[in-house]
């Protein structure tokens, strides 16, 4: 009855001594209580990684309290939600982030050190969640962390793969793919939701019945798995908000497979169940393109099949109406990967809720919107149609309907443009008929962004031209951001304490405007002189690192100058590397006075290539190749080399960015949709080398082109130069270099060639010869700015002081606004 549950809340609540306390006594209490019962390790005798278990529970405590706090606050405001769906989640690691955001940093290493540990000590201890490629996914984790402080009723959807993304181990010089386990010590930062699970399906017929004298779709499934929720807690800065970051696991059904057991064999009726689990196993490291695999096909449906039971389980406690859906739920598709929750909605609304067809297209077309991450032709999802057509057939059958309903609407305003027709047309046909995704989540989203001015404009202007002359209206711009709180705050905490000592105030964390104060100061004498400070503690962190990766000293007087991405060839690590052997050459050519007016570099990359993309992995040994010859000639000693940083993840960015003096950002134009790597430098004074591509165009408005060392083709020349190909004139020395690899000087003669083929003559897609020349006066004005340490300190001021606009607070209250038609919903403290 209702006052024996009313007796029992009040029961419990006598029971509850309140919140956990944040005081350094508490915690440590705490710390020695999940030691002693969570790690199940004597309070007496415990290492550093058990510490780091103990103390990421008493963590999790607390963010679990505002956790129930902000879900119960949502459930009876009851706004409009937005779910943000993605197959990609780049969070790093989560102790440091979690204590920041929760403002008990200092509390807690008080507490440690008392302890006898060392807050950084712990924080290092903790493996980074990788459960994604790039720049897509780290996105998505700097948005999560924005939408949480910004107190915005939202939830992030995702897959938990057990394997995520592989880890790099050079031998030899060669990249070797290993896997990474990441939750064999446990993951203190989720929460497994036993209750929370759906049913999946998958395969089977399509069948037609008739109800109330109304003939309906059926689909008769031929498997079943089941989702297990897994929570993930993001908590908000500055608010009691925290939010829920929820990825599914496979687990075998056991619904539906009494028949196996009786008619088949016990033993192999389990191992076949045993597959469903290889579902959320493994995410698939290719940053390019994943066609045609159906591991891949199911992950995408499964994850979406999942989260949108979920979303209406959600919805309907409360609502009735579905015709209200669009009022209460926006849905964000991060790039294709979820574009199957369209004919899946439909699905839903018109097979099992029996909506007619116009008036579920109608909601459907209501509660989407897409964001694509890429220009590149390779990236655009296709599905083959056979696919489909076994694994979901019904929902094939939806996408037809759509289609049709899509050509019908087309006729209408272009008539019988057949060209144009197939163009745009989701399905394409041809060797290998498929389902374009893209096309699908164009027609069907009310709005689609691109990531920067730039990669927007080439939306509208060439990849999706068709679709924006006929819906201008759709198309929005949203540039990118990355989270001030990751990556100044908890990545450089020197220059965090700089910055608010300056500005007075730590509001910037959350209203990163402010940064903009700094500018007043940038000629101030005594700040350059902490700044350099600053710089200089953070170059030691990196060069220590440099060392005990590689073994090299490394001098801190050098340039250090940073290239860390993804490997591509549209990135151009290669044109860095040709560079670097110029820049070699040189100096062994020059006479013995002449080097001491060299500027001494330490040219550092990092990356990871696609295990099946070749060129990308010959990159990454030929730096190796190059890096031993440069750093072992005694002729050019400390004036120059080359450290390729090995498994390029999260926390290691955290641990480079601080420390680069340069960064290079220098894909061909129009090839990079925006660049965040950038965002992250610029926000802690590194100085640019660009190109004028993706979101640099727009830091360039913001610290002007003096700030920072542009160069190459812009984006309305590239066709131009392409079409000139080897008529283009290509610098000799450009030549000279790739001919000095082609002759072996680096080794592996015959190995390298195909690579030096790639940047030759009409072969060159990429132009790094026709912009060779451009680059290497970027470079040595570059040089020529560093030996003027006053200016390079003001430009680099400058470059923290403009990189407010590239904040994801900003990206994330423009979707809200102009996109998802969401309000904060901020849980009172
Ligand atoms: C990346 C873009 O390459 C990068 O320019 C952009 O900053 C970032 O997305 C965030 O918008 N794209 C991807 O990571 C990508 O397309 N990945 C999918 C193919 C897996």
């Amino acid at each position: 009855s209702s006052l024996d549950r009313t007796a029992k809340a009040e029961r419990m609540f006598e029971l509850m001594d309140g919140f956990l306390k944040n005081d350094p006594v508490s915690l440590q209490k705490d710390i020695l209580d999940h030691v002693e019962y969570t790690v199940a390790r004597s309070r007496f005798s415990f290492d550093d990684f058990e510490a780091y278990q103990a103390l990421s529970h008493c963590i999790r405590d607390r963010l679990i309290e505002r956790w129930h706090d902000t879900q119960i606050h949502f459930k009876r405001k009851d706004p409009k939600r937005v779910y943000f769906l993605s197959l990609e989640y780049l969070m790093g690691r989560s102790l440091s982030n979690s204590i920041i955001n929760l403002g008990i940093r200092d509390q807690c290493a008080d507490a440690l050190s008392q302890l006898g540990f060392e807050f950084e000590v712990l924080a290092e201890q903790e493996g980074d969640a990788a459960l994604g490629n790039g720049g897509l996914a780290r996105l998505s984790a700097c948005q999560m962390d924005s939408l949480a402080t910004m107190d915005f009723p939202a939830w992030g959807y995702g897959l938990r793969y057990q394997y995520g993304l592989f880890r790099q181990v050079i031998l030899d010089g060669f990249q070797h793919e290993q896997p990474d386990y990441w939750l064999n010590f446990g993951n203190p930062w989720e929460i497994e939701r036993v209750h929370v699970t759906y049913p999946v399906k998958f395969y089977g017929t399509v069948e037609e019945d008739i109800s109330n004298g109304e003939k309906y779709k059926v689909w008769i499934p031929g498997e079943m798995v089941e989702a297990v929720a897994y929570d993930n807690p993001i908590p908000g800065y500055g608010t009691r908000n925290t939010i829920t970051l929820r990825l599914w696991a496979a687990k075998p059904s056991n619904q539906h497979d009494m028949e196996a057991y009786n008619t088949g064999d016990y033993i192999d009726a389990v191992v076949t169940r045993q597959r469903a689990e290889t579902i959320s196993s493994i995410l698939y490291p290719d940053d390019r393109s994943h066609q045609g695999k159906e591991l891949r096909l199911k992950q995408q449906y499964f994850f979406v099949s999942a989260s949108l039971q979920d979303i209406i389980r959600r919805f309907k406690d409360g609502h009735k109406d579905l015709n209200q859906f669009p009022d209460k739920v926006a849905l964000q598709l991060n790039d294709t990967h979820p574009a199957l929750a369209i004919p899946e909605v439909m699905r839903i609304l018109v097979d099992e809720e029996r909506l007619g067809w116009n008036e579920a297209f109608d909601i459907t077309c209501k509660i989407f919107s897409f964001t694509t991450h890429t220009v590149l032709a390779e990236a655009l999802e296709k599905i083959p149609v056979d696919l489909l057509e076994s694994l979901l057939p019904r929902h094939l059958q939806i996408i037809y309907d759509i289609n049709s309903h899509f050509m019908e609407e087309l006729k209408r305003r272009i008539g019988l443009d057949y060209n144009r027709l197939s163009r745009m047309s989701i399905v394409e046909e041809g060797a290998v008929k498929s389902i374009r995704m893209a096309n699908l989540s164009i027609f069907c989203s009310h709005t689609v962004n691109g990531v920067s001015r730039l990669h927007s404009e080439l939306l509208q202007t060439r990849v999706f031209k068709d679709f924006y002359e006929m819906w201008p209206e759709k198309f929005q711009c949203k540039t990118n951001g990355v989270t001030q709180r990751r990556w100044i705050v908890v990545s450089n905490p020197s220059l965090c304490a700089l910055i608010s000592k300056w500005l007075g105030t730590e509001s910037w964390i959350r209203d990163i405007d402010l940064l903009m104060g700094l500018r007043e100061y940038a000629a101030d004498i005594s700040l350059h002189q902490e700044w350099q400070m600053v710089r200089k503690i953070n170059k030691m962190r990196l060069a220590e690192y440099i060392e005990a990766t590689s073994g090299l000293k490394v001098s801190l007087d050098a340039m250090f100058d940073v290239q860390i991405k993804r490997i591509h060839e549209y990135k151009r690590q290669l044109l860095n590397i040709i560079g670097i052997i110029h820049r070699y050459d040189c100096i062994k050519n020059m006479a013995k006075d002449d080097r001491k007016k060299v500027v001494p570099r330490i040219c550092i990359i990092g990356g990871k290539a696609a295990p099946g993309y070749e060129m990308a992995k010959k990159i990454i040994k030929l730096c190796h190749a190059v890096a031993e010859k440069i750093n072992n000639d005694s002729d050019i000693g400390d004036l120059l080399k080359l450290v390729f940083i090995p498994d390029y993840n999260v926390s290691v960015a955290e641990m480079i960015i601080p420390g680069a003096d340069l960064s290079q950002h220098i894909s061909t134009a129009g090839h990079e949709a925006s660049g965040t790597g950038c965002m992250k430098f610029l926000m802690n004074g590194c100085l640019l080398l660009a190109t004028a591509d993706g979101s640099t165009v727009e830091i360039i408005e913001e610290i002007g082109e003096d700030n920072m060392f542009l160069f190459g083709a812009k984006v309305h020349e590239v066709a131009t130069l392409r079409e000139k190909g080897s008529t283009i004139k290509v610098p000799l020395q450009f030549a000279r270099v790739v001919r000095m690899v082609r002759d072996g000087y680096f080794g592996f003669q015959d190995y390298f060639q195909s690579l030096c083929d790639t940047v030759e003559g009409s072969n060159d897609y990429y132009l790094l010869g026709a912009d060779f020349e451009s680059y290497l006066e970027a470079q040595a004005a570059a040089d020529k700015a560093f030996v003027d340490q006053k200016k390079w300190t003001q430009m680099s001021i400058l470059s923290t002081a403009g990189s407010g606009r590239f904040s994801s607070d900003r990206t994330i209250q423009d979707y809200a606004e102009q996109t998802w038609g969401i309000e904060p919903c901020r849980c009172p403290l």
